[in-house]
């Protein structure tokens, strides 16, 4: 499972009051924890600064790769503060995310264009947020191709099928999980990645909810989630639920969790 730390997010209060002194500790111990509990790409968002956002992701980028060694996932409907991240990036960043809206798809694919960086391509269109499993496999499938056409391989492409609350709408959670299922099947060698959390807004008991979800996601193949790695409840349904769908070979990773690695 490809874990991508979601802690550096501007619309969490701690992180935005941190921003707005350039508090490089915290930055840093929040990177820091998260490249300890085993993530994989660090997660940046400062879209809530709006036009200083550029600025703010470059300066987050900075600030977490002076502490780590891992690289970060540019998380930004914006090309402007995409660009201006990946100006001091260094490593293969993950661009979180193109999608099939027309101005940030024509800006970024220019940028992703025969690059070797990961890149996670969100299930979403002018047209709005896909409700059903059709919708997404459909903004999937162009998003896909024409990555392709652009020279990135569908090892370096993170579908994101766009996960959302299951209280506006019972079949959410079961359209997603289909779309995870077909996505896997239809396009082989490609991944798929989602932030968990939107499946419980509005509900009691988020926590137990955001685990059971990915356990079954796992189930029908996703190999990466947004999520907080320092969440032991979190990592130890991913775990568990790798075990069972027979993803983790000789249950390796499940035993070492339990051996203090
Ligand atoms: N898809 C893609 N990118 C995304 C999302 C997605 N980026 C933003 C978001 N969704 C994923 N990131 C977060 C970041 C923080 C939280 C939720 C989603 C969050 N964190 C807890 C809090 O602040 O209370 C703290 C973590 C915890 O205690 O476990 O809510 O869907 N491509």
């Amino acid at each position: 499972m490809h874990i991508v730390g979601e802690l550096i997010n501007a619309s969490r209060q701690a992180v935005n009051d941190a921003i707005k002194v350039r508090d490089v500790g915290f930055i840093k111990d929040m990177a820091k924890k998260q490249a300890d509990a085993g993530a994989n790409h660090i997660d940046v968002n400062a879209g809530v600064f709006l036009d200083e956002e550029p600025a703010i992701l470059s300066w987050l980028v900075q600030t977490v790769q002076g502490v780590v060694d891992l690289p970060c996932s540019l998380d930004s409907p914006s090309p402007k503060a995409i660009e201006a991240a990946l100006a001091v990036h260094q490593g293969r960043p993950m661009i979180n995310s193109i999608s099939l809206e027309e101005d940030r798809y024509q800006a970024l694919l220019p940028i992703i264009d025969s690059s070797d960086m990961k890149v996670i391509a969100l299930c979403m269109s002018d047209e709005g947020m896909p409700s059903t499993t059709d919708e997404r496999l459909n903004i999937a499938e162009k998003l896909i191709n024409s990555l392709q056409q652009k020279n990135v391989p569908l090892d370096n492409i993170y579908v994101d099928p766009l996960v959302q609350p299951v209280c506006t709408n019972n079949d959410f959670g079961v359209e997603f999980l289909n779309a995870v299922e077909q996505i896997m099947t239809k396009f082989k060698g490609v991944h798929t990645m989602c932030g968990m959390s939107n499946i419980s807004y509005g509900l009691p008991n988020r926590k137990l909810l955001n685990k059971t979800f990915i356990a079954m996601a796992v189930a029908k193949g996703l190999d990466g989630a947004i999520v907080n790695p320092a969440d032991e409840g979190m990592m130890s349904a991913i775990y568990a639920a790798e075990v069972l769908a027979g993803r983790d070979e000789f249950c390796m990773n499940y035993t070492n969790l339990y051996r203090g690695k």
